[in-house]
């Protein structure tokens, strides 16, 4: 029965809701929602119906809000953000979506009253994993903080038929089965088929002349396929604003060839369908490698050339042919050089489908587009061959000829004249036995604002990736360090530390995460400091829980939960993580006394599928962690856990329970980092190299609080300069060379010697190329410190609390803002 009553949390989270809604309410929208929407009734709905029908219920008000925001968007007419991305990895959406509107609580009580777990029920939903890593949560992250700061964005991306793929273990071994994420649709997305854009592929390019004798270039493409755009409401904090991510998936124009069909050819006749739908079929399992081809580069031209079609058509609504104030109201931005192909394009779209004279073009062009840049990896900096874009985009390479022409000879000589040299280094072109396309030169020469995710990452972008295009283009290189939702990561995922933070600085620290720097002149309370470690605790026992239930492995809620959570890749040093369990598990057999604290170390990590040396390296850590689990001499004071199937809704659960942050790249590699920050908001203290973001999250908390270990960049650079030698440390430190030796026995693949060879090999003849050996001895040195901290209870409660505190720098709101400031130049448009 329907009860009049208001919950007291559902009273409690009042002030971050437009709603306020009572728990009968929301019961009586479910049950609507459950016979209307679902068709079915309480006796038989399955979790999923009741999932469905809570989305639905909720969907009431998003809707609403969408409407409001669409109408104040247009009549405001104020210049919005573009976000193209080839990722978005947003994972659940109704959890987080119940947090934003604030009336997560009533729908709490609501299910309760219905016979309903939440969690049981928001269990059902799978993630949406449009995306590899880092770069596409932080995208997700982006859209949400944009449509709680309330400025006019638009995200758009790619709608992927299947995610990340599924990982499974067999035989310790990872396989990849595929992702699907809406098998049977999802309550998350509208479709907009009045929307949909046609995008020309492939054919050749006609010079013709028109009546006033001016020469143009016709594209007679040879095949068109269709993207239909999917629209995902993105639910800022408050809800005052609703944006959208819009997603196109790919079809093919004519829906299948009926004459085909009805000539008998029923298979044939679906073939032009089957291949448009390859295109948004799968989401490339590589974040950070050159590969995918020409599949690939037709992902990335088919949601430019539709995203640039719906901005240009949206532009036209209200301006017309009046091109003068476009770069005034749209900015696009590049989430790394995937969608750089919207450079030729859009100029495509001005002088060959809206005849506009190059130079206006090009002017509005280059101030319409900035590009942020995601890492300094060479194969990760795309390449397309030359003769791949000439077959798929024949006329965007004329184009990007004639802009590389006219940078070359207009740009480059006035500031080095008669440089064969320069011209050579900054040319879109590279030359060679197979010319390429430069992605990342395309991005800079055709943006006027490059930026990179964390101060030293930015250093290093201008420093060492592009310093001619630096001195070139003063001012045009800046930073805008990365940050995280604290919706997600702190007040939904972590809710026990969430309700006693409210308590201590009340409700608005979701949005003003520095309001947390508040708790710190509770460091060394010790009453806080019970309540804060009583939550850690209670979060380990939920994870220890989900762990047996994931692994079947037991571990001690008391011991250090030592995490490594992020893609695996050898600059990501996952492999120095190995050494030292191995040095660990070692040190406990010569020594059933040695002194140390139990810890289990977990991992969650997928590897790309043609990535042979990673994989090898999860194959190797499942193979230790059977070994040393199951070895009673060591007394379970070590344990290790390889979760599987690592997702955001992992993470989500994971975060909260972590002691240790690993973060333990080679400095200078990874570009910023952002599990590295929301692990420390919950309170995990980062084993670090000053590499990324992690130098900033020890200047927020202070050294005293991270340990930090291992070579700077310059260090490591002037190693590398000087010739480094694996072999050095291994015949220098006895524990490292017994280790990597155990590497070559049977001893953790019994009977078959030599399967976990490959990661030696890679560490000793492939010369270690991200020097984990040069930093093993002061990387374990910081665990010894880290146990050492972790028994002085007091001292670790601080140091947790403080971490706590001092990431207000890392909101994704900030960094909204920064971009706002330094980039984008939007106004909010607040939505009544
Ligand atoms: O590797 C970076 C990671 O360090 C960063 O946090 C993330 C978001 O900026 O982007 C990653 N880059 C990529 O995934 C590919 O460039």
């Amino acid at each position: 029965m329907a009860t009049k009553k208001t919950t007291r949390s559902a009273k409690k989270a009042a002030p971050a809701s437009r709603f306020s809604l009572t728990t009968a309410e929301f019961k009586e929208s479910i049950l609507k929602h459950l016979h209307s929407t679902l068709g079915t009734d309480e006796n038989k709905a399955s979790n999923r119906a009741w999932a469905e029908a809570t989305a639905a219920a909720a969907n009431d008000f998003v809707y609403e809000r969408l409407r409001q925001t669409q109408k104040a968007h247009f009549e405001a007419d104020t210049r919005a953000v573009h976000y193209l991305s080839a990722e978005f990895l947003m994972g659940r959406l109704l959890s987080n979506n119940l947090h934003n509107l604030g009336v997560f609580e009533a729908a709490a009580d609501a299910l309760k009253e219905l016979g309903h777990d939440i969690s049981v029920i928001l269990d059902e939903e799978p993630d949406m994993a449009l995306g590899n890593g880092g770069l596409g949560r932080l995208a997700a992250c982006f859209i949400d903080s944009l449509a709680t700061l309330n400025y006019p964005a638009i995200g758009y991306g790619i709608h992927y038929e299947h995610g990340l793929f599924r990982q499974e273990f067999r035989d310790n071994r990872q396989i990849e089965r595929p992702d699907e994420w809406r098998e049977y649709g999802s309550p998350f997305e509208i479709c907009r088929p009045e929307s949909i854009q046609e995008v020309p592929l492939f054919g050749y390019v006609e010079t013709v002349f028109d009546e006033t004798g001016n020469m143009k270039k016709k594209w007679h493409p040879g095949r068109v396929i269709k993207g239909v755009p999917w629209d995902v409401p993105i639910v800022g904090f408050g809800a005052e604003t609703v944006n959208i991510l819009r997603l196109w998936e790919s079809r093919a124009s004519d829906f299948f060839n009926w004459d085909v069909f009805n000539a008998g050819g029923y298979v044939d006749s679906q073939a032009e369908n089957a291949e448009a739908e390859a295109v948004s079929k799968v989401l490339y399992p590589n974040d950070e490698t050159e590969a995918g081809k020409q599949l690939r580069l037709i992902q990335q031209y088919f949601f430019c050339a539709c995203s640039l079609k719906d901005i240009v058509r949206r532009y036209r609504r209200a301006h017309g042919d009046d091109w003068s104030k476009f770069a005034d109201q749209n900015v696009m931005q590049l989430n790394d050089t995937h969608p750089a192909v919207a450079i030729p394009e859009f100029m495509r779209l001005l002088v060959d489908e809206y005849d506009m004279n190059w130079d206006d073009a090009w002017k509005i062009s280059r101030s319409a587009f900035a590009y942020t840049n995601h890492t300094l990896l060479p194969e990760a900096l795309e390449k397309w061959d030359v003769y791949l874009f000439e077959r798929v985009l024949p006329r965007h390479l004329e184009i990007i000829y004639e802009i590389n022409r006219r940078f070359l000879n207009d740009e480059v000589e006035a500031k080095w004249p008669g440089n064969d040299e320069i011209k050579a280094k900054l040319s879109i072109i590279e030359e060679g036995d197979s010319r390429k396309v430069r992605m990342g030169h395309l991005s800079v020469i055709g943006s006027f604002k490059v930026n990179g995710v964390a101060q030293i990452h930015s250093e290093l972008v201008k420093k060492d990736l592009f310093p001619e295009y630096d001195a070139l283009f003063p001012g045009k290189f800046t930073n805008v360090t990365n940050g995280i939702t604290p919706r997600r990561w702190l007040k939904a995922c972590n809710p026990r530390l969430s309700a006693l933070l409210t308590e201590k600085v009340g409700e608005e620290w979701p949005r003003d995460l520095e309001l947390l720097r508040d708790i710190a002149k509770y460091a060394d309370d010790p009453a806080f400091q019970k309540e804060y470690m009583d939550i850690k605790l209670a979060n380990k026992v939920d994870m220890a829980a989900t762990i047996k239930e994931l692994t079947g492995v037991e571990v001690d809620p008391t011991a250090i939960f030592d995490v490594q959570i992020k893609r695996l890749h050898e600059y990501k040093r996952q492999q120095m993580n190995l050494l030292h369990i191995l040095a660990l598990y070692r040190r406990l057999l010569e020594n059933p006394d040695y002194d140390m604290h139990p810890r289990v170390v977990i991992f969650g990590s997928k590897a790309a599928p043609g990535y042979k040396l990673a994989k090898d390296i999860i194959y190797g850590i499942n193979c230790i962690a059977d070994k040393v689990n199951n070895d009673p001499r060591i007394k379970g004071k070590l344990k290790v856990v390889f979760l599987p199937n690592y997702r955001v809704t992992i993470a989500e659960k994971l975060i909260p329970a972590a002691d240790l942050s690993q973060q333990i790249s080679l400095a200078g590699f990874e570009a910023s980092g952002t599990g590295n920050m929301k692990l420390a908001l919950n309170g995990a203290l980062t084993v670090g190299t000053l590499d990324g973001a992690n130098i900033e999250i020890a200047e927020e908390a202070g050294e005293e609080h991270v340990c930090i270990f291992g070579m700077n960049v310059d260090e490591a650079q002037a190693l590398k300069a000087q010739g480094y030698n694996p072999w050095d440390y291994y015949y220098s430190n006895p524990e490292l060379k017994a280790i990597l030796d155990w590497l070559d026995t049977d001893y953790f693949t019994p009977g078959k010697p030599g399967e976990l060879s490959s990661i030696k090999r890679s560490l000793l003849d492939g010369g270690d190329p991200y020097m984990a050996l040069a930093d093993f001895e002061s990387y374990s040195d910081a665990h010894k410190r880290a146990d050492t901290r972790f028994r002085d209870k007091a001292g670790w409660a601080r140091s947790m609390i403080i971490n706590t505190a001092t990431m207000g720098k890392f909101n994704s709101d900030r960094s909204m803002e920064d971009y706002v400031r330094d980039i984008w130049k939007l106004t909010k448009c607040p939505v009544k």
